[in-house]
């Protein structure tokens, strides 16, 4: 077998977890990221056979049957990631209907995966009904994105269009827009059930006063989708007590759909 430390998934893995830690989205233990893997990624790395042990996901999602997670761990630091991606870090294979994960990698202090799997996995059942391709889910808490939930409407049309507004880009980069919960109890399976229906829609999820779910089908797409999403709250952060003079217009915004060969989300614009 092959190092797996020196897997482009890996690799790609822990430079995302430290430049979200550079970016200042994930204190302390907060963010979380999971990778689906396909067998012939894991091949030449992993023994299928060789389970280290079981530990039990609490939901069940019969369509992650055999699926394989790279996995970010709880209560563990994405700043720690790249010093000790072994411990941090965990490859899982789900099965009995996703009820049990098989730790195939990882997780070497006898930890488990981040206390939002079940908003991961339920994510990435809706994300893949959606998108096939879809492989990552990813949660963090940038700053402005999450400043923005206290001064601004949490309608989810007039949230978007604010965002959309903000950048000339974010309406091609995320014309599904964003879709936005309130307040809810992190780390239960309602707060992954009512996540993972608003995945159904939308590529960004925003929890109210707690940070951002994005999915995407890798690493860096998902990562620059949050960034673009948080470069626009920032913007917005800036402006949002000041006259606001200029702004993009709907009728800019058609413009962008030709130019980029994208729709924004039906009836977000007028
Ligand atoms: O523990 O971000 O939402 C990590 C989190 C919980
Ligand atoms: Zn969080």
């Amino acid at each position: 077998m092959k190092n797996i430390l020196e897997a482009s998934f890996m690799a790609e893995m822990i430079r995302t977890a430290t430049l979200m830690y550079n970016h200042g989205w994930d204190e302390r233990n907060g963010g979380n990221i999971s990778l689906m893997l396909d067998e012939k990624d894991t091949a030449e790395y992993l023994d299928p056979e060789k389970v280290i042990r079981t530990i039990p996901t609490g939901f069940k999602a019969p369509e992650l049957e055999g699926k394989v997670f790279l996995v970010t761990g709880t209560g563990k630091y994405f700043k720690n990631v790249q010093i000790a991606p072994e411990v941090n870090l965990g490859i899982v294979r789900l099965r009995d209907q996703g009820q049990q994960a098989d730790l195939l990698w990882g997780f070497a202090d006898g930890g488990k995966f981040t206390s939002e799997f079940p908003a991961h996995m339920m994510s990435h059942v809706a994300r893949l009904k959606t998108d096939p391709e879809n492989r990552v889910v990813m949660h963090c808490h940038p700053a402005n994105l999450l400043a923005m939930t206290y001064v601004h409407s949490l309608d989810e049309r007039e949230f978007t269009r604010t965002l959309w507004q903000m950048c000339t880009e974010c309406v091609v980069v995320f014309p599904d827009g964003v879709n936005v919960l309130p307040w809810m109890l992190c780390g239960t399976n309602e707060i992954g059930e009512a996540t993972a229906e608003k995945m159904l829609t939308a590529r960004l999820v925003v929890w109210s006063q707690h940070g951002i779910y994005g999915a995407g089908k890798d690493l860096d797409e998902t990562f620059g989708l949050i960034e673009t999403a948080e470069k626009a709250a920032e913007i917005y952060m800036k402006i949002a007590h000041l006259p606001r003079l200029n702004t993009i217009t709907d009728e800019q915004m058609h413009l962008l759909e030709k130019r980029f060969g994208i729709q924004a989300r039906e009836g977000y614009l007028d």
